[in-house]
């Protein structure tokens, strides 16, 4: 029985998201609720990112200049399907992975996750982009997957798009021979204009596709926001760059079957830098030169 009607399928390829509730029971939530309350704990003790994922690179990211044991500012977990049997469970067999396949399927294959986490008084916040150019593959039938693990208001750094927009432009994400994470300013400036808001109750998910422009701005509320968010592709969809947020599970079937096929289509873009640190926030951050801050 599919989770959704033919009108919602239809807006996802028309408009390059689909914002659905009820995706994660509460009896989930609660159980990746509280494994992301013991990592924010464990945070306490830690004043510089730490763990490892399977690249060496770290698990954990801290937001350093605003991070302090009575204020945390854990801003990412890199790979929590890895450390975690309820993220673990939300990303290979859930509605979730269901409605991927509904929308991407039959053959699914899964690519990242990580958590994105904006505390209440960090100031993490993510700028212009389309994942696309991140993670360029052989076709763009990927979709992205953002559950709301907490309740996601329009002040506490809500997810904003610009619909339509995945069936425009592969934007760059250089400037010159820098690598900034970021669209130009004025790819910036216009979709802060045409932005729309994802808001939703926790447990809601936001299906956004790879090519579609999106970023979000800091959080001031006294709420937080914390976003799971899984990246999946057609199984015949090759990757063409290494994982920006390495994987022991890249490449795992979630729905039908692996076919060992691979369909192309024709783009052209630069590959992209992989980051050194633990996340893209700061390549974002490095390159404020070259790439104005986002604000509203
Ligand atoms: O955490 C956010 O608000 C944005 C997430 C994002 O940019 C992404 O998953 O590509």
């Amino acid at each position: 029985m599919p989770h959704l009607t033919k009108a919602q399928t239809d807006a996802f390829w028309r408009d390059g998201y689909l914002l659905v509730e009820d995706v994660a029971s509460p009896e989930l939530l609660a159980q990746l609720r509280h494994d992301f309350d013991a990592w924010v704990d464990e945070s306490r003790t830690r004043s510089a990112p730490w763990g490892e994922t399977v690249d060496g690179r770290p698990r954990f990211d801290l937001e350093v200049k605003n991070h302090r044991a009575d204020h945390p500012a854990l801003r990412r977990v890199n790979s929590p399907t890895e450390v975690s049997d309820a993220y673990k469970r939300a990303m290979a067999a859930s509605k979730m992975t269901d409605i991927v396949a509904e929308l991407i399927g039959p053959n699914v294959k899964f690519h990242h996750s990580k958590i994105n986490s904006k505390l209440p008084g960090a100031a993490t916040q993510v700028k212009w982009h389309q994942d696309f150019p991140f993670t360029p593959h052989t076709n763009d039938d990927i979709v992205t997957a953002l559950l709301f693990v907490d309740e996601v208001t329009a002040d506490n750094g809500p997810l904003e798009i610009v619909a339509g927009s995945h069936k425009g432009a592969i934007h760059s994400l250089w400037k010159g021979d820098t690598f900034t994470a970021a669209v130009a300013d004025e790819v910036a400036e216009q979709s802060r204009r045409e932005a729309v808001r994802c808001l939703g109750p926790a447990g809601a998910c936001c299906f956004m596709h790879t090519r579609l422009l999106h970023g979000s701005a800091p959080n001031n509320s006294k709420r937080p926001r914390t976003l799971f968010i899984s990246v999946y592709s057609a199984e015949d969809a090759i990757p063409l760059s290494p994982n920006p947020v390495s994987s022991s599970m890249q490449g795992l079937v979630v729905a039908g079957r692996a076919t060992g096929k691979a369909r192309s289509v024709a783009f052209d873009l630069r590959l992209p830098q992989l980051p050194s640190t633990a996340s893209f926030f700061d390549q974002q951050t490095a390159a404020q030169g070259a790439a104005k801050d986002y604000s509203f």
